[in-house]
């Protein structure tokens, strides 16, 4: 993997520049050609998750450390992730690559006794923070819209004070919304080096949070190597580790257990973390009769855990605590959805929305300790329930950021699961879903390798994109704009820089029109030559250059096609192939 991520040969790393506050923000740059007539296309301005890059064993730079510490409420100790250095960060033990870590070693960070260190707490003071300026310039909006949405609880900027590599980024539905990618190891297929490139390849396309899902060996070394490299914020499920420290056996699983597990991850760096503490135990038996029963797994673990000891949820009795703990980090909860629905026939029901009910008065009892919370939602939802899901959970949680797992809208497409689930997830952002966990299309079937993350990466970026239009997000069309001008003015390469996947959109290009001189040619070969509707809208344009009636357009234009279609001899279809290319 290079260092520097650019997708195609018209993207440059620039930045954004807030010189009076030391502010640099990366954006990718993406170059255009003059227009046809010489005119000047002005390059257009992407928002960029790849960060800057980095050498895996050196890690990425600690962009927020000067910020952390000059706020003077952080003490730096000696912390459980030292003890387990040896199995942290001194080497790359499974996989064919085998590195040492050279960059820096550093003492973990908290908050001084009793003191709050949360992005929340500051916005609550009326203190703008450097992070806060930081996804202003990213979002190209007001910094006191960013730290009002923060203190109101609609918007979070998940950032552990351990995690300095991290470059802030905003969820919230007054911002763009957000795609979080999985990733996570398996014993069998997966190892660290191979999860550090994974992790590369998912922002490299837009992951704007990954989420490592790590189970099995080496789940602290992996999980240090990821966060060390990481210029997104990394979210863990950390009941999964603590799982793994009772060797599996839920039914031993304990506060205490989990709590150490919190504290270690925490002290690494992770910057939100699912907690699956609305699994009560008188919701249990709301999910007997579904068709898919519990389909989450920390939902399951939890609720096992409830039913083998008929005692309530341990997340649940010791939230303050954890507040307590997140407060000290600024860790923030991913409210997690364990009873959420796994099939269309489950949607919206008693179980789901009881659990809704409690993410609810957790997200107020989170607030009270100055901690950032999001709210995970579904699932398997058919579209024409989605939009309930959304409101629902807004006003509940009095706005609180919602991240939905799609939703899938129908369960019939196997294989095909990242199109079913960003039918719904456009459809939940639309109407205010923060954030959107993608599904490759290897859901239900097997783990994701790399092209399944760029297939589950891109398709939630059109899906949240869609929704950043749809929901007249400042200048959110302004790419598809620039794309469009390429497309009429045939610039190829401009449109393929300016397309999600370039590399994809040349190469299908190519595959029906493989000659240089095509790439400037005025047809595409869908088309040919002869009928190509763009190049008669411009001849039209060329007639009428200074604009007659709008009926007059459409009159000439289907004169103008008729026309072309007689001096071709009335055939429809003309084989691609024969078509020459121009020179
Ligand atoms: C997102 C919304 N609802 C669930 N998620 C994601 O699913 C969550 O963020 C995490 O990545 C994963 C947790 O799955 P379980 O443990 O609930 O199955
Ligand atoms: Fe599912």
């Amino acid at each position: 993997m290079s260092a520097r991520p650019e997708n195609y040969p018209t993207h440059t790393l620039d930045h954004l520049e807030d010189p009076e506050h030391g502010i640099r923000v990366p954006v990718t740059r993406i170059t255009q050609d003059p227009a046809p007539s010489g005119a000047e296309n002005p390059p257009v301005t992407v928002y960029r998750t790849a960060g800057p890059g980095c050498a895996p064993e050196e890690g990425l730079a600690p962009l927020r450390e000067d910020w952390i510490r000059g706020r003077g409420d952080v003490e730096a100790y000696t912390g459980r992730s030292r003890s387990l250095e040896d199995d942290g960060r001194s080497a790359v033990r499974r996989g064919e690559a085998s590195a040492e870590w050279r960059g820096a070693r550093r003492e973990p960070l908290r908050g001084l006794e009793g003191r709050r260190v949360t992005q929340m707490h500051y916005a609550r003071r009326g203190e703008i923070t450097a992070e806060m300026r930081f996804v202003a310039l990213r979002e190209g909006c007001d910094v006191e819209l960013v730290r009002s949405e923060l203190a109101a609880g609609r918007a979070i900027i998940p950032a552990n004070v351990n995690h300095p590599e991290a470059e802030p980024m905003i969820i919230g539905r007054a911002f763009l919304v957000k795609v979080n990618a999985n990733i996570g190891n398996s014993a069998v297929t997966s190892s660290i080096a191979e999860e550090v490139a994974k992790l590369e390849w998912a922002t490299r396309w837009g992951a704007d949070t990954v989420m490592d899902l790590s189970t099995g060996d080496d789940i602290h070394t992996t999980r240090e190597w990821i966060l060390r490299n990481s210029p997104v914020p990394i979210g863990t499920v950390p009941i999964y580790q603590a799982l793994e420290k009772v060797n599996g056996d839920a039914n031993a699983l304990t506060w205490e257990i989990f709590r150490d597990t919190v504290i270690e991850q925490c002290e690494q760096g992770v910057d939100y973390m699912t907690i699956h503490a609305g699994v009560l135990l008188r919701y249990v038996p709301l999910t007997a009769n579904r068709v898919t029963g519990i389909v989450s797994r920390g939902g399951s673990i939890l609720a096992g855990w409830c039913l083998a000891r008929h005692r309530e949820n341990f997340l649940y009795e010791h939230f303050d605590e954890l507040c307590a703990i997140f407060a000290r980090y600024d860790v923030s909860f991913s409210l997690g959805d364990g009873l959420r629905p796994g099939s269309l026939a489950d949607a919206n029901d008693a179980a789901q929305f009881a659990e809704l009910d409690t993410l609810a008065e957790l997200t107020a009892r989170a607030w009270e300790h100055d901690v950032q919370v999001m709210v995970e939602g579904p699932g398997h939802v058919p579209l024409h329930l989605v939009r309930e899901n959304v409101e629902r959970q807004q006003e509940l949680c009095h706005g609180a950021p919602f991240y939905t797992l799609g939703p899938l809208v129908t369960d019939i497409a196997p294989a095909y699961d990242h199109i079913t689930s960003a039918i719904g997830a456009t459809e939940i952002a639309r109407y205010g879903t923060a954030m959107l966990c993608y599904v490759t299309p290897k859901e239900h079937l097997g783990l994701p390798d790399r092209d399944d993350v760029k297939t589950g990466v891109i398709t939630y970026k059109i899906a949240a994109h869609a929704a950043d239009v749809a929901k007249g997000h400042p200048g959110a069309r302004d790419r598809d704009d620039a794309l469009s001008r390429a497309r009429f003015e045939f610039r190829w390469r401009d449109q393929f820089g300016l397309s999600l996947d370039p590399q994809l959109a040349e190469q299908y290009h190519d595959e029906t029109l493989p000659a240089e001189p095509a790439k400037t040619a005025h047809f595409c070969s869908m088309c040919g030559p002869k009928f190509c509707s763009m190049r008669i809208s411009q001849d039209i344009r060329d007639t009428y250059g200074d604009m007659p009636a709008q009926e007059r357009i459409a009159l000439e234009g289907m004169e103008a096609k008729s026309r072309e279609f007689r001096e071709q001899g009335g055939t429809v279809y003309l084989p691609s192939r024969s078509v020459p290319a121009r020179p």
